[in-house]
Order: structure tokens, then sequence, then C-alpha cells
């Protein structure tokens, strides 16, 4: 089964989404997600300047060379936009295997360790009082887990607090939403979250928090510590992880839950993390991290040190991803939870699939492959829309971490 042609799908339904689509000779086809949050055109001309063309002729089912060849092949290892391209090209030929043999991609893996995938869901509000009302809305569409993230007072922006209820998006701009940021002030009113929902919403409902990388090691520490007796599920990224000897800092001071590597590309962005046990989640996902291949292997290097698996699952990861990490998910030994926020329903109309949601699961249903298709005759009525991420300032004007 040789490869035919590859190319290139950029839609817009909403947000943009990059997805290649590869064919064979024998008629089956496979697609996989490439979409990097306000940069997709780097990944774009990646794929089709470089990687398209030395796929065309290659051995549909030969997957792991295939990974071998990108990754070596190019020379210049690692980085967000070739280890999508790399991502992209992986999930396409795993989606194909999948349809050849009739089975969905959790059977090629090892068959399911589970049913389903726990979700969390994203509750936020622009005070505390609204918070606490969208995470009741999460417990009444069933979720077992909530993220849960508040304005902060005498700060008109804070991280993930969005417009709508169930479909935030971030690159909401043409050029980056500039945003201001002040530590101090979210110190002292995050806690107050926490206290406020564990009343209203009691002790068994799983509950989240993103730090965005805004703190210092020592700042998160002080977090985690105060958020301790209200025993979050976990706290996601309280600090930037290029230096991951950092976490040792924090690791020393509290006993919260610590999730991180939304933006890792591969297992060196979190073997010191892992091997110190510094983490106990990793939020690594197949179109970060070069797909199927290699986050794989990262699990099981991850459940030698019992860091489970807790993979990103924002709406810049089309579904695509989403398909492709429930089958994941459900394989996985260690697995710990998946991130979902939903789509809207122009992306899932574009991205027809096969994944379900109930009682705060998501099933990846049993279609061979992934799942999930494209409708191209749908995705061209929605053009590319260039649009940024925000960008955070100090209130001096210093540029921080967004
Ligand atoms: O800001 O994926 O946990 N989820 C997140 C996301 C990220 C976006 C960036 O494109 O932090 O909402
Ligand atoms: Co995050």
């Amino acid at each position: 089964m040789r490869i035919r042609s590859a190319r290139v799908i950029v839609t817009c339904p909403g947000r943009n989404f990059v997805t290649l689509k590869i064919e064979t000779d024998q008629g089956i086809y496979g697609i996989g997600d490439a979409t990097l949050n306000g940069r997709e055109k780097a990944v774009v001309a990646y794929l089709e300047e470089h990687v398209i063309p030395v796929l065309i002729g290659r051995d549909a089912r030969a997957i792991e060379d295939i990974w071998q060849f990108l990754y070596r092949g190019a020379y210049w290892r690692r980085g967000p936009v070739t280890m999508r391209a790399i991502a992209a090209v992986d999930v396409a030929l795993w989606d194909i295997k999948g349809k050849a043999l009739g089975v969905p991609i959790s059977d090629l893996l090892g068959g399911k360790s589970r049913e389903a995938a726990m979700v969390y869901g994203h509750a936020n509000g622009a005070d505390i009082a609204q918070t606490v009302d969208a995470v009741a809305r999460y417990v009444d569409l069933g979720y077992k887990a909530v993220r849960a993230q508040t304005g902060v007072p005498g700060m008109a922006l804070a991280y993930g607090v969005g417009r709508g209820e169930l479909h935030y998006e971030p690159a909401d701009a043409t050029l980056p939403t500039e945003t201001t940021w002040s530590t101090h002030k979210y110190l002292n009113h995050v806690p107050k979250l926490f206290d406020a929902l564990r009343d209203a919403h009691g002790t068994d409902l799983h509950l989240l928090h993103d730090g965005h990388h805004r703190m210092t090691p020592i700042e998160a520490a002080q977090l985690g510590k105060a958020l301790e007796p209200h025993r979050l599920f976990w706290l996601e990224d309280p600090t930037p992880a290029e230096n991951q000897e950092a976490f040792r800092l924090i690791r020393q001071h509290t006993t919260t839950p610590l999730a991180v590597g939304e933006i890792f590309n591969t297992l060196w962005d979190a073997k010191d993390l892992i091997q110190n046990q510094l983490i106990d989640y990793l939020r690594m996902t197949i179109v970060g991290s070069g797909g199927i291949t290699h986050l794989r292997r990262v699990a099981d290097f991850a459940a030698l040190w019992q860091v489970r698996m807790g993979s990103h699952g924002a709406t810049d990861l089309s579904p695509v991803t989403m398909g492709a990490a429930l089958n994941f998910d459900v394989w996985v030994p260690n697995f710990g939870i998946q991130e979902y926020m939903r789509h809207t329903p122009e992306t899932d109309a574009v991205f027809p699939h096969h994944y379900w949601f109930a009682d705060g699961l998501l099933h990846p249903g049993d279609a061979p492959g992934h799942g999930v298709d494209i409708d191209e005759a749908l995705a061209a009525k929605y053009p590319y829309e260039p649009r940024q991420l925000p960008v955070a300032r100090l209130e001096d004007g210093t540029m921080w971490n967004w």
C-alpha cells in the first residue's frame, strides 16, 4: 500500500485548523491534525515544502520507518513546528492502518484498558460567584472533573476567563491582544475561589486549576500550599518548565499534584521532571508531540515513575486530535484525565466524528482508525483567518508569560 498523494487543508470554522490528508493507491486515506495555534502557516509550509515531497511513493504501512525518517532525516530535531508536522503524518498513517485492518487505533496499541476517558471541562467567570455557577452547569451536564478559573479584582483580563460559556478561544485577534497581569493580586484571590467551590460543590468533585506559566517557583509553592486543604486534582503549568529543575522547589513545599507539558514536544522536555518525580501528570498530547508513535514511548517512560497522562485538549486541538487522543486514552495504562473543551457546532460539522460524551466520560467509538473525517466541501467554505494568541505584561509594562 503506497502513499499516492498528500495535501494540507486549512479551514476556519470559528478558529483555524490545519489538517493533513494522505491518500494511498488502495483508495484508503487517513487524516492527521497539524494545528499550531497562532502559527498555523509555519506548519503548512513545513508540510507542503519539505514533508509531502518525501512521502510520495512510500509504503503507508511503515509508520515507524517514516517517523524515524522525518525525525532523524530533517537533522533539525524537535520544536513545535517540526513535531506537529511529524504528528500529522503519523496520525494519518495510524488512521490508514486502522482502516486497512478494520480496527480502531486503540486495538492497534494493544486494546482497551477502560471503556472511556474521564474528561474535565473549563468553568470560568468574571468573579467567584460566576465561576461557582459555571462549575454547577458542568456538574449538571454530568462532569466528574472541572477546571475553574476566575477574574481577579483590579485586573481587567485574567487567564482562562472567556466571553462565552462552553466555547472559549484565546486566539481572538489578528494582532495579539495585550493583557495586564499581577501575580500578587492573583495569589490573594484564587484560594477564595476554591473555598467557595468546595462550600458549594462538596469534596467528591475533581477540581483543577491552570496557572498558565504565570508564577515563579516560590509563588507556585505558595499557591500549592494554600490549596492543599481543597485537594485539587492538579495545579497546571504553575511555572514555565524550560528549566525542568525549577519544579524541584515547588515540589519541596507542596503536596498539591502538579501537571505540565501542553507546550512540550518530545520526551526530552519532560525527562527530568518524570525521573525526578517532580510532576504527577503529563499534559503532552498527540498533535504537539510527534504523534502516537512518540507519545506512547513517553507514556511508557512516565509509567515507570507513576506519572499519569493528562492530555491537552483545548479547542486548538482539532477533532482529529481528539479522536486519536481518545483511542490513546482508553489504551494507555497510566491514564489520568483528558481535557475537553467543546468545539463549536461549525467545527463539529467540518470534522464528522464517532466519539461521544456521557456521564463525564468521552467514548472513542469503535470506528476503524481514529474515527474522525473531514468534510472538505464544508471546510472550503471557511477560509483561513489570521489570528494570534494574547500577550501579558506586568503592571509596570514588563513583558510576562501569557
Ligand atoms: O491556552 O491551548 O489548558 N489549556 C490551555 C489552553 C491554551 C491554548 C493555547 O493555544 O492552557 O487553553
Ligand atoms: Co493549560
